[in-house]
């Protein structure tokens, strides 16, 4: 019997990479989609036919409702969210109504309509924040340090609520940061590999940017959205870390990324206060092992290999 799967954040990187994966193993993949006036389709360009477009938004919740009935789903991925947390210090409200509240909206549509779906919720390692504990696993305590960590936590206790409350099949994927060629051009892994790409071909003299001294556990989406699929594939619905064990500094992601052009990144690279947060999360490391043993999940791009693939790719883009 095929499965069916609603895909919210369909348009964005975790988003493509889910759909392609679902639609790989059968499944009939539905995607909400909010209407924009001029429809950016860019990372799903390749398979939009494939897909069952449903208009909605997760702050309207009628639609989440109506998205739920026309597509009837045996699996719900809640990935929709404003994802960028430069940009929550300024949209401090819309970022917790949608990354936030909009959980609990898209929760409701599920239990209202079709509760014995099951309900993956993307939620994130910038809810560990200021560092507690190294490596930050399942059981650290959290303390975020940003409008977007604070919503992504009231979106993971809200999923865990619904799941000890109504019996929901309902998972939070804690994933840490993971990169693509088809990453939003703000994160610093894209801004870094389109940078040095436009520096290479001429097209840009310099890259104005914040804390270098950040680090960040960086694994590769496809890979990720593998755990998404596997976590509810379980007998018992669970909360699971997924990230690769590594840590680096956005320094030594410069370095690699500009290297790989052939170029030295201290004559291009300027910091400029503009690019630093109000309040930084310094490091993150992330311990995996509970997903490694329970899903059998495990990762298949290194981070070297992930920037050098990621300058490729935009290279090739521009050139
Ligand atoms: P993107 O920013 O690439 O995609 C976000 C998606 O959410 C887009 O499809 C966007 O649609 C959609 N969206 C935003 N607001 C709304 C709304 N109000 N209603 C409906 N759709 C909306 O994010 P990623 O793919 O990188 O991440 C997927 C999820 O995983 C996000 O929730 C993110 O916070 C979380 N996450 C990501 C990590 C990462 O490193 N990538 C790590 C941990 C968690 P549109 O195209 O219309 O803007
Ligand atoms: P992050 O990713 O905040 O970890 O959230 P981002 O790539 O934006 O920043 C990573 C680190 O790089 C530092 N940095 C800069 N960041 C940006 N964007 N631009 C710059 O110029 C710059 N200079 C230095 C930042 O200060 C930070 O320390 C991502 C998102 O995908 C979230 O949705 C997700 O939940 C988390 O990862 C896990």
């Amino acid at each position: 019997m095929t499965k069916n799967a609603l895909i919210t954040g369909i348009t964005g990187q975790d988003g493509s990479y889910l759909a392609e994966l679902l639609l790989e193993k059968g499944y009939k993949v539905f995607g909400l989609r909010r209407r924009t006036s001029v429809p950016i389709l860019e990372n799903i360009e390749h398979i939009k036919n494939e897909i069952e477009f449903i208009d909605g938004d997760l702050l309207d919740q009628g639609s989440l409702i109506q998205a739920v009935r026309v597509s009837n789903p045996d699996e719900v991925y809640n990935l929709a969210a404003q994802s960028f947390v430069g940009t929550s210090w300024i949209q401090p409200v819309l970022t917790g109504q949608s990354t936030g509240i909009g959980v609990t909206n898209m929760l409701e549509a599920v239990r209202l309509t079709r509760p014995e779906a099951r309900f993956y919720q993307a939620s994130s390692s910038e809810m560990f924040g200021k560092v507690v504990e190294t490596p930050q696993k399942e059981t650290t305590p959290f303390y975020p340090r940003s409008p977007y960590g604070v919503a992504k936590l009231y979106g993971h206790w809200i999923t865990v609520n619904y799941r000890e409350s109504f019996d929901m099949f309902a998972c939070s994927g804690i994933l840490f940061n993971h990169e693509s060629p088809r990453r939003g051009v703000e994160f610093v892994t894209r801004k870094v590999t389109d940078a040095v790409a436009r520096i290479k071909l001429g097209l840009q003299n310099e890259l104005r940017m914040g804390n270098l001294d950040a680090k960040r556990d960086w694994g590769f989406a496809g890979d990720y959205v593998k755990a998404m699929w596997l976590m509810l594939q379980q007998d018992k619905p669970d909360d699971f870390v997924i990230s690769t064990g590594e840590t680096h500094t956005v320094e030594e992601l410069v370095e690699i990324a500009f290297g790989h052009a052939g170029l030295n990144w201290r004559e291009y690279v300027v910091i400029d206060p503009k690019f630093v947060r109000p309040a930084e999360v310094d490091l993150l490391l992330g311990d995996c092992t509970k997903a490694k043993d329970k899903l059998g999940w495990k990762l298949e791009v290194g981070f070297e290999e992930l920037i050098k693939m990621m300058v490729d790719a935009d290279l090739k883009r521009l050139r």
